[in-house]
């Protein structure tokens, strides 16, 4: 467990490196951007969704500075979809990542810009990779394309939108909102690991039963933190949920229900990696630990 703690801050470590280097603050007259960036991204965050990449990439090769451009990319798309999640006329939260959210430190014009930079550095970044990488063009393009379709319309916004839009009132509704609005970028993140690392079409199915399983566990666990956790490890106060009146897992399953129903679908992606023999072995103890998270 030491040694597995041990590689994942290994991991967020080099991400978080990469990253301080691509939103390196300027000096000059938007120098405020850069400040919001950099609060909003350095105020914590897990980075679940760069180590996946990592990790989905590891099971076919080693050096996991290759993908690195993509797994940067793709927290700071993550990143800014927390920022505008959290603007008033979205989901008005005051706290994220432990600290006063980004419109409540910077104000909302910078709060709104800043998550529209952050979407566009993350392109920036892919189409500014290089040939040290030695990443072909097709690859490139393929996973840039894989992100900006899970992170679009058809993704992440068209979850928020049923969120923000859509009466939920089934379990369906639900689920469709979820493999969509956290669900996506999960499983982009998986994919784009993958071809990067130059995974086949069958390894490629795997890997997508593998993450859609995990986000909606994921997610379940996220309903679950929100009635269970604690203040200072969820970074904000808990049973928000109830007092929103949303609907979650835990509001239509009840805890217990809810908690089996994670299990089930950590195990359900696990299975998944079955397929790829011992090279899966780290995203499966990455599952492990989603299950058992705090935060
Ligand atoms: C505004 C375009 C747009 C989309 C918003 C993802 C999203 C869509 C909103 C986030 C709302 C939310 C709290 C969803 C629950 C699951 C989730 C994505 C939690 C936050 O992700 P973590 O736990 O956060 O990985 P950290 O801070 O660790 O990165």
């Amino acid at each position: 467990m030491e040694e597995f703690n041990e590689w994942i801050s290994y991991r967020k470590n080099l991400i978080n490196k990469e990253m301080e280097l691509f939103l390196e603050k300027r000096n000059n007259f938007q120098s405020i951007i850069y400040n919001a960036i950099n609060y909003s991204i350095f105020a914590g965050g897990k980075r679940i969704r760069p180590i996946l990449t990592l990790a989905s990439y590891e099971l076919f090769d080693y050096d996991i500075l290759v993908p690195m451009p993509f797994a940067c990319a793709i927290e700071m798309i993550h990143t800014y979809s927390l920022i505008h999640d959290d603007l008033p006329a979205m989901d008005d939260d005051d706290y994220r990542r432990g600290n006063p959210s980004c419109h409540k430190k910077f104000g909302e014009d910078i709060a709104i810009l800043a998550g529209d930079a952050l979407l566009n550095k993350a392109y920036e970044i892919i189409f500014n990779i290089n040939n040290d990488k030695n990443i072909s063009p097709e690859k490139i393009i393929e996973a840039g394309r894989v992100l900006a379709y899970a992170s679009g319309s058809e993704g992440m916004i068209g979850g928020q939108i049923v969120d923000l839009h859509h009466e939920k009132d089934t379990l369906e509704i639900l689920e469709y909102m979820h493999l969509h609005k956290t669900g996506a970028l999960i499983n982009a993140s998986c994919k784009v690991g993958g071809i990067i690392g130059g995974a086949d079409e069958e390894e490629l199915v795997h890997l997508d039963e593998f993450s859609k399983n995990l986000g909606l566990a994921f997610q379940v666990k996220d309903d679950i933190l929100d009635v269970e956790g604690k203040n200072e490890d969820i970074g904000k106060p808990s049973g928000s949920d109830i007092e929103n009146k949303k609907l979650t897992y835990v509001t239509l399953l009840g805890v217990e229900k809810a908690k089996k129903l994670e299990k089930e679908l950590t195990e359900k992606s696990i299975s998944s990696l079955d397929y790829f023999g011992s090279n899966g072995d780290c995203l499966k103890n990455l599952a492990n630990t989603l299950l058992h998270r705090k935060n």
